[in-house]
């Protein structure tokens, strides 16, 4: 597989995700091996150290499945080095304004588009074995993938403006974090209507829609409205698996 060709399959049709959230590069493998389209490995939350982060993209490309890595914050360290460690792209929690959205670029972009620091020895640049060192600086701002999460009133308020930004792809709607701002539970039909308003009209301005579900139905649901970045966590269903293992067993 082209991982390079995976933001274009993103535009096509809907890609199925898996967000790992242990600091095992075997699950990555396994879930890729699974046949998820791409794993998002969670360092917003959980116990992922830094130093296990490239070990777990390294486990899921190797298997044939581009890896993205949800950073902790809007900061520096966390975007470039998810990035030099060979992701695939970032995704960024909390964008609210054009103020964080503009961070985004200018730390996930080498210049001259943004102001990402250089570094030519990274498993990104090849351990240094790119020829041509400006080639490098030029592929990695276009093949990179950025994503930003929606996840509060304020930044569904700013959507319009959100969208203009040409260097961010994917517009993330973070159900567990859009309830709470919106100050009602997790599936919450309020919540649903929101989240389906955002996802058409990030289409309709030509971006990728992603979101996080849980089960077939509402996977079902959010494709339809038109995400096409869906990801899911294993956790639900090995849940569900082993509740009903043990119950078949004892009774
Ligand atoms: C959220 O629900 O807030 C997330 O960030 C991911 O699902
Ligand atoms: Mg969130």
């Amino acid at each position: 597989m082209n991982l390079e060709n995976w933001k274009k399959q993103l535009h096509e049709k809907p890609q199925i995700g898996c967000f790992v959230t242990f600091a095992s590069p075997a699950i990555c493998e396994w879930m890729a091996r699974l046949g998820f389209d791409f794993t998002l490995i969670d360092n917003e939350h959980g116990n992922i150290d830094q130093s296990v982060v490239e070990d777990m993209v390294r486990a899921s490309q190797a298997a044939g499945v581009p890896s993205i890595v949800r950073v902790t914050t809007n900061k520096y360290d966390h975007v470039q080095k998810a990035l030099d460690m060979g992701a695939n792209g970032v995704q960024i929690p909390m964008i609210n304004s054009m103020a964080d959205a503009r961070e985004v670029v200018r730390l996930a972009n080498f210049p001259p588009v943004g102001e990402r620091g250089t570094a030519y020895l990274t498993r990104a640049a090849n351990y240094g074995l790119y020829p041509d060192k400006t080639g490098y600086l030029k592929l990695a701002n276009e093949t990179k993938f950025t994503g930003i999460h929606i996840e509060t009133t304020e930044a569904v308020n700013n959507l319009d403006e959100l969208l203009s930004v040409d260097e961010i792809d994917m517009y993330f709607i973070g159900p567990g974090d859009l309830s709470s701002s919106m100050g009602l539970a997790p599936g919450h039909e309020e919540v649903w209507k929101v989240t389906e308003d955002c996802i058409r009209k990030i289409r309709q301005a030509g971006k990728i829609a992603g979101t996080f579900t849980g089960d077939v139905a509402s996977t079902q649901k959010v494709i339809d409205w038109g995400a096409h970045y869906v990801v899911t966590a294993i956790n639900g269903y090995v849940n569900a698996g082993v509740k009903q293992f043990l119950e078949g067993v004892r009774g």
